[in-house]
């Protein structure tokens, strides 16, 4: 009796003490589709450290990387209802829900990326903030993800004609469908984790990425022509569920956008290293590369995407003038 009294104090007591733990230290739940060694994801564990660091241990952010919370898309979904606390996100996806998010996936849209810097640093990225924080997600850096080119294992592309029947491999978002249907080509939306298989397989031809995501996923082994079109300069976010940044105090918010925009700039750094030694491998790798020399035919093809766009989303024109215009 005594006994079974003194077990059942101890585990009540237990109880109480990990309760009092839960209470006052979170753990966040990150999501993150790339490698461990990815300039992404050593710039979100430097977010997780600082966080942990500055909190006192209060707040701690666990990245799963790999993508095994899933494909970016449901992983969006998750983001928006807080079932993933934050992640690092391509704007590309996050286009079907956020409107302003979807600009920033139209061909061509910035000249440069120093320009895109500028621009997403500026009132181009605080509109798309306020897009993504109508939709339940607050981002907290803008992180870089280069320009993406076409791959794929049949013939070099030289111009918009030689995409012409090619089976290209696009995120998803119906506006990188209209990009590639521009020049004839057949868009096929597929997950990430999905597109090695596919090429390997021959159910695509190819896809379209920056030099890391093509080296990073062993794309390049089997797609070997891998053509600069670059038509695509697409920044990714690291954003947090807006639901779990309203939970938070103001103290801790304030920290984490510090470190969120600290391990942006982290991460921009590693990002230009890694888009060099990336080409290394690729070309050692036995990849074919061609620059194009002139992008102006790529550009005139897929001018449609930008007429569709702008009639389904009126409102959104001034937003495209201005990255146009120079920000
Ligand atoms: C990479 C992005 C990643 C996307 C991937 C893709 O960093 O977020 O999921 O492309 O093509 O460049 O799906």
């Amino acid at each position: 009796m005594t006994k079974g009294f003194t077990l059942s104090s101890a585990i009540a007591g237990s109880c109480l003490a990990l309760a009092s733990t839960a209470v006052s230290a979170e753990e966040l739940r990150g999501w993150n589709i790339h490698v461990e060694d990815y300039p992404v994801s050593i710039a979100m564990e430097s977010f997780a450290t600082e966080v942990a660091e500055r909190t006192g241990g209060e707040l701690t952010a666990k990245t799963f990387h790999n993508g095994v919370l899933g494909s970016q898309p449901d992983a969006i979904e998750q983001l928006r209802l807080g079932v993933i606390d934050f992640g690092e996100f391509s704007l590309g996806p996050f286009g079907t829900s956020v409107p302003e998010a979807n600009v920033v996936s139209l061909p061509f849209i910035f000249p440069s990326i120093p320009a895109m810097y500028e621009m997403m640093d500026g009132e181009v990225g605080e509109a798309i903030s306020e897009g993504m924080r109508a939709r339940g997600v607050e981002p907290l850096g803008w992180y870089d993800a280069g320009a993406r080119s076409f791959y794929n294992s049949v013939r070099p592309i030289n111009t918009p004609a030689d995409v012409e029947g090619l089976k290209i491999r696009v995120m998803s978002n119906d506006l990188f469908v209209q990009m590639v249907e521009s020049m004839d080509g057949n868009a096929t939306p597929m997950a990430f984790a999905e597109v090695y298989q596919s090429i390997q397989t021959g159910v695509v031809d190819g896809a379209e990425n920056n030099p890391p995501s093509y080296e990073s996923t062993s794309h390049y082994e089997v797609a070997s022509f891998y053509s600069l079109t670059e038509h695509l300069i697409i920044p990714e976010c690291l954003c947090m569920s807006k639901i779990t940044f309203d939970g938070l105090t103001e103290e801790q918010q304030t920290i984490l956008k510090e470190a969120g925009a600290n391990s942006a700039t982290l991460q921009r750094e590693l990002w230009q290293a890694r888009e060099a030694a990336s080409m290394e491998i690729v070309e050692a790798g036995g990849t074919v590369v061609n620059t194009i020399a002139d992008k102006g035919p790529f550009q005139d093809a897929m001018a449609p995407v930008y007429d569709g766009f702008l009639e389904a989303n009126p409102d959104l024109a001034d937003l495209v003038n201005l990255i146009r215009n120079g920000g």
